[in-house]
This record gives structure tokens, sequence and C-alpha cells, in this order.
């Protein structure tokens, strides 16, 4: 038989986000008018600034900015999470990282489904923070037992949407006609349903034991909770939000603002309070349900894991002497803080990658590439760099920080919610439900310097060397 035409998981992604950003904007309106604000703004910076363009082009990264999103949804079951990798590889995007929430009181643990090779990532660099509840961490055996059975007798994904991530394992790929359908069948499992699947009683005997369990288990399915566009200056669209009728929270999560970004920066709006209906509703009870709201991010450069101890060394400082009380207390003293203590994680690309902090991609510039034909250039990196033959530009960061992701959660939870797991991490149990080990973020930040670097050399006539 003819081989079949198999349309690219780039271009499936793309699709999806194309497609999930659409539904998001018509379930949330907030959101499209963040998205506006976010494109006003990335505008104006690249106009202002084109040292900033020229990197970014230069990088390949150009494209992506206008289409990155990010997004988020909680499972319920280790099913649910086992399917949701095999539906997310159909759109090439893998699990990297393991990130345990329980620490900061949130009953959870999660990955990111992402792209991992730079072409990838270069089309469309979309990622989901992919979350499974912890039922285990729920206290009362009886409420434990009712979470489960609810959980155990809904389906997520409809029957067509596995019948496709089957046929894309089985053929190695799908075919443009079924991409299309495959889209519209996966974004039916991210669809917001105002019908609880429970009563009102067993609502708030969920939302009592924590919000979140609330969340995860009494709705069909598992909502998309935010989309969140990048920016390249968060704190311009934190202080243009209010003339667009937003509201942020009250400090960005993450370094503070620097020359040289490093990581992830992020602020949210707060979940809008929304109306439902519960299961035995007769018309007389009328529930709320604060689940989703927007949130906007600036990503810098990946830390190496030098980089990242001291980043996580100097934050945790931080948030020790500073703590943000609700509704936004000590807002200032803890940004001032952060600033100030910050100063010791160097703030020049030069001194990030001359000390090993953060990653770097390399290219052969066209001076060395007219050098190299007419002799043997130094075989050195780093004199190579001193000529002017060798450039490198700093590797986004593409992944997320636990403890920001924890301080994301808890606004959207409501402050009050404070509570700490004295439980252990269980990264086994995560890949046991997830049928697959995670990858390592910084071996995979380290492949893709190694790669540039080698390739760099290749074009300067050093390979092998
Ligand atoms: C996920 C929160 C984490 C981020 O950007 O750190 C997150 C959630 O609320 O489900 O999206
Ligand atoms: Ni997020």
């Amino acid at each position: 038989p003819m081989p079949q035409a198999f349309v690219s998981p780039d271009r499936i992604r793309s699709l999806f986000t194309e497609a999930m950003s659409q539904m998001y904007r018509a379930e949330v309106p907030q959101y499209g008018t963040l998205i506006e604000l976010v494109a006003d703004v990335n505008a104006g910076c690249l106009e202002k600034n084109p040292d900033l363009r020229d990197r970014l082009a230069q990088a390949g990264e150009l494209e992506r900015i206008d289409v990155e999103r990010h997004g988020a949804i909680r499972l319920g079951t280790a099913d649910e999470l086992f399917t949701i990798r095999r539906l997310f590889a159909v759109m090439g995007m893998q699990p990297v990282g393991y990130y345990d929430l329980s620490v900061a009181g949130v009953p959870v643990h999660s990955t990111s489904f992402r792209p991992i090779d730079e072409a990838a990532l270069n089309v469309n660099p979309f990622r989901v923070f992919t979350s499974l509840l912890r039922l285990e961490l729920i206290e009362d055996e009886g409420l434990r037992g009712e979470a489960e059975a609810i959980l155990a007798k809904r389906r997520i994904y409809t029957p067509r949407a596995v019948a496709l991530i089957e046929r894309h394992e089985q053929n190695g790929g799908l075919t443009e006609a079924e991409a299309t359908e495959f889209v519209a069948e996966a974004l039916e499992t991210f669809r917001w349903h105002g019908e609880a699947t429970v009563s009102a009683e067993t609502y708030k005997r969920l939302h009592d034991a924590h919000r979140l369990i609330a969340d995860v288990v009494s709705f069909k399915g598992p909502h998309i909770n935010h989309l969140t566009p990048r920016t390249l200056d968060i704190d311009a669209v934190q202080a243009r939000m209010p003339e667009r009728g937003i509201t942020p929270k009250a400090v960005i999560e993450g370094p503070p603002r620097r020359h040289c970004d490093i990581l992830l920066r992020q602020t949210s709006f707060k979940a809008l309070e929304e109306t439902i209906a519960f299961s035995d509703d007769d018309g007389a009870i009328q529930g709320t349900h604060t689940a989703r709201f927007g949130e906007i991010e600036q990503r810098g450069v990946a830390l190496t894991a030098k980089g990242r101890a001291l980043y996580d060394q100097l934050l945790a400082s931080v948030r020790g002497e500073v703590q943000v009380g609700a509704g936004g207390a000590k807002a200032g003293a803890y940004d001032d803080e952060l600033a100030a203590r910050f100063k010791a994680l160097p703030d020049s690309w030069d001194e990030l990658r001359n000390e090993g902090l953060a990653f770097f991609r390399y290219a052969a510039t066209p001076a060395g590439i007219a050098a190299a034909a007419g002799s043997t250039l130094p075989s050195d990196p780093e004199s190579l760099i001193a000529k002017g033959y060798l450039a490198f530009t700093p590797i986004v960061y593409e992944d997320f920080l636990p403890v920001s992701a924890a301080g994301i959660f808890q606004s959207n939870l409501g402050t009050d919610q404070q509570q700490n797991y004295a439980t252990r991490s269980n990264r086994d149990a995560f890949e046991a439900a997830l049928g697959a080990t995670v990858q390592d973020e910084l071996a995979l930040y380290a492949e893709r310097q190694a790669a540039s670097l080698d390739s760099a050399l290749a074009a300067l006539g050093l390979a092998g060397l």
C-alpha cells in the first residue's frame, strides 16, 4: 500500500493551541483582553529594544512569542494521567520534570508536557502543567472512598479521541483529516462544564477537605484552568492590567526584574466566581465555583544546577525574611528584599556564562566562517568568542518553578488554605501512573548547549578536534 502522508506533530500542536486559545477566550473573556494587552506590550518592547529583537531573531525565537502559551489541568486518577500522556504525545509533547506541590499544602504532584527539541520549541512551545490529585492525602477515609468512587465513574476522553490516539500509536502518525478530527475531540476533555456531577452536599464536603479536591472531583472533566501568554515585560503588563479592568495578584512570583532575565516570572489575575448547578439542583440551590483564571509569564535563561542552587537559596532567604500577607500586605517590602538579595546573582551574560550559571546556545558568526575559509582557527571556544568568531545567546527556560507554582495555586484557592501535608514526595507512584519516566530538564538544556557548540565548531571547520 501507498505510505500515508502524516501531519507533523508540531502542526497538530499548533492547531490544538489555537483551538484551545479560542475556546478559552470564549469561556473567559478577560483572557482575550489579557492577550490583547500582552500583544501591545510585546510589540512596544521589540520596537524600543532592537538588541532584544536581534537576540530573539538570532535564537530563532521571534516567531514563537505571539503563539506562546502554557496552560494547566488537574487530573483525578492514574488512568487519566496515563491517557493524557498518550494524547499529548500525538502533539509532540512529552513529560518533563516532577513537581511535588504537597510541601506547599496543595495535594497534587505534577509534570509539564512540552516539546523538547529546539526546532519543535521554535514552532510552538505549548506546555501544559499537569497535576494529579493525591487522594491518599485526604485524611477522612469515608470521603476518600467516596471521591475515588466518583472519579472511577467518569470518562474524560471521548471514545473517538481514544480511537485516534490508538491509531497514532499504531500507524506512527495522523493524516490531515484525522488530525483535524483529533484536535476537535481532544478539546472536549478541556472544556468547562457548569453542571457539577455531585450534589451540593457532597461538593461542600469535598470543598471543606480542600478546595482543590472539589475542583477535581466534582466535574465531568479536567477543565483547562488558565492559559498564559508570554510577555517581554511583565512589570509593564502588571502595571497596565487595571487600565483594562483586570486586577493582578499582589506580587510577581520568581526572580526580580533584571538586565538579564533568568528562569520564569509569573503573575495571575484572580479566579472567576462562576455559577454552577449541582446534580440535585431543583433550581433553589445556587452554587458557585472558583477555579479559572488568567496568568502572564516572562521567560529568561535556563540556569544550570549551580545557578539554580543559587536561585533557590536566594529565594528561600527572601521568603524567610518577608512573608506577603493575605490581600498583599508587605508586597512592597517583599519586592525590595527580592531585588536586594538577588544582587548576589551575576547580571551579565558574560558572567552567567563564565561562572557556569546558565545555559547558552552557540553559533558560528559570519566573521568566523569567513576566517575559517582562509585559515585554521584556534579550537578553544573561549578564544573563538574573544575573536568574535563564535557567538552565544541564552537558552530560554521552558519549564516551571515549584515555589512559584504553589504561589499561583494558592492565590487562586484563597489564601486561607495554608495547610501542610506531612508527607514524602512520591515520584515513583507518579511515574507508575504516567506509564513513563519524566525527563530531566537540566539534561535537556545541557544536551542542547553541547549540540549547538558541536555544530558551531563544525561550521568553523573545527569538527572532531
Ligand atoms: C497550576 C498552577 C501552576 C504555573 O504556571 O506555575 C502553574 C494549577 O493551578 O493547576 O500553572
Ligand atoms: Ni500557569
